[in-house]
């Protein structure tokens, strides 16, 4: 087959969130409520702001503003793990970051799996924050076991995709009825089940255990639990959900509002509790309830260098040595005050955090630069001085686990919150993966590096 038949895996990609996407509007009506209100929100953003709308449509497809930007899914089993990452390559997802969740009180252990460079990221930046069960982190070791079995003989994938995923992989890509194909079957992996794998009495004890355990280990497959598109105005959206009918998690996580946003900022409404059945010894379907899902936004900043996620992660934990957000939403308008006050100290100009040396920047000549040459490299913040070379934040592609599990927390219930020994495991994690993951600051760190030295080297060029 020749290779210009095939599907791009960006392509693949664009098609399986867009698919994904109606899936779940169908199966939780409250998404669509808040795709409703996001749109809505990021329409009048831009309205308000013509300079936002114009720096916009030159750098982002403003047609696809509103769409989703990840979803979440936890796995069982390293079999599974290795496999989804398999599936995911196909549309050219590939393993980011490590994410010890033990420490906040959730079994699981994460990566996420995301398109990479910066025309793929373009094209569709959809990513799964993808997790494992950590059942080693199960005191219980008879139900350590029982679980253990249950997830062994559940099969997650349809035997087409692995077919196709297999194909893909021997022939270096798939064309366009395989690949539509490749799409409809993967889909069936994060569709939800109702009915449950399990008794009454199986999912009461895997409950009782913990939350997360009950959802990975009684059904059939790892249901999408939320998507997440992106908003222009967080703190908009998060006012507005009470008057849409759906309830937001008590605080959005990730730093304050600021004029120079950094990182991430999200917030979800809470977890809906739907109607499942149980399958009993006998054979009956007993019904009962699960709560799982919800929906999500997020809102990214610039990416910052490990001395910047230190002052973050720092003065994060000062402001919640102040006040701990509490699940009720009780001290939220507290938390957000202490939360502003701690940031005071983050510096809230682009050119402050370049100098300070805490974020990542893509550096590019201004119109000046492009008709300048210079007779020898000169230092960077010369260059910027001298008005040849100008920066931009570089955007912040990946999650952050402090937020993660203050997510995972408000979707798992607001009750009691257990603690584990911190105890990341990431060679193992890697192993269960079947690759390494890639270290996000090195990335960004090395699309950094590459803007200055073109720069560099256009500037120091012979002229033609
Ligand atoms: C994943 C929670 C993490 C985020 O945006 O930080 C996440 C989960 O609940 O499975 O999606
Ligand atoms: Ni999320």
């Amino acid at each position: 087959m020749k290779e210009n038949s095939f599907v791009s895996a960006d392509d693949i990609r664009s098609a399986f969130s867009a698919a994904m996407s109606v899936m779940y509007r169908e199966e939780v009506p409250a998404y669509g409520t808040l795709m409703e209100l996001v749109a809505k929100v990021n329409d009048d953003t831009l309205s308000a702001d013509p300079a936002l709308k114009q720096r916009l449509d030159a750098t982002d497809s403003l047609d696809r503003i509103s769409e989703e930007r990840h979803g979440a899914i936890r796995l069982g089993t390293p079999a599974e793990l290795s496999m989804m990452r398999r599936v995911y390559a196909v549309m050219g997802m590939y393993p980011v970051g490590y994410y010890d969740l033990s420490t906040a009180g959730v079994p699981v252990h994460s990566t996420a799996f995301r398109p990479v460079g910066d025309a793929a990221l373009k094209r569709n930046p959809f990513r799964v924050f993808t997790s494992l069960l950590r059942l080693d982190l199960i005191a219980d070791e008879s139900l350590r076991a029982e679980s253990a079995a249950i997830l062994a003989e559940r099969r997650i994938f349809t035997p087409v995709a692995v077919e196709l995923t297999e194909k893909a992989e021997r022939d270096g890509g798939l064309d366009k009825a395989d690949a539509e194909r490749f799409v409809s079957e993967v889909l069936e992996t994060f569709r939800w089940h109702d009915k449950a794998n399990v008794s009454a009495d199986m999912y009461k004890r895997l409950h009782d255990a913990h939350r997360l355990i009950a959802d990975v280990v009684s059904f059939k497959g790892p249901h999408i639990n939320h998507l997440t598109p992106r908003t222009l105005d967080i703190d908009q959206v998060q006012a507005l959900m009470p008057e849409y009918g759906i309830a937001p998690k008590a605080v959005v996580e990730g730093p304050p509002t600021r004029k120079c946003p950094i990182l991430l900022r999200q917030t979800s409404f809470k977890a809906l509790e739907e109607a499942v059945s149980y399958r009993d010894a006998d054979g009956e379907w007993k019904a009962g309830s699960h709560t799982a899902r919800f929906g999500e936004i997020e809102q990214r900043g610039i990416a910052l260098t490990p001395k910047g996620r230190a002052l973050y992660d720092e003065l994060l934990e000062a402001s919640r040595k102040i006040v701990r957000p509490a699940a009720d939403g009780s001290n939220a308008r507290q938390y957000e005050a202490a939360l502003a006050k701690a940031f005071e100290s983050f510096p809230d100009t682009w050119a402050g955090i370049r100098e300070a040396g805490l974020g990542y920047f893509s550096y590019s000549l201004t119109e000046r630069g492009r008709i300048t040459r210079i007779s020898e490299r000169r230092d960077l913040d010369r260059l910027i001085a001298d008005g040849l070379v100008q920066f931009d934040a570089i955007v912040y592609e990946d999650f952050l686990p402090v937020s993660a599990a203050g997510i995972f927390q408000s979707n798992l219930g607001d009750g009691a919150q257990q603690d584990f020994v911190a105890s990341p495991n990431q060679k193992r994690f890697e192993i269960d993966l079947g690759a390494t993951v890639l270290n996000e600051f090195d990335h960004y760190a090395g699309i950094e590096a590459t803007s200055i030295e073109s720069c560099l080297r256009a500037l120091t060029a012979a002229i033609a």
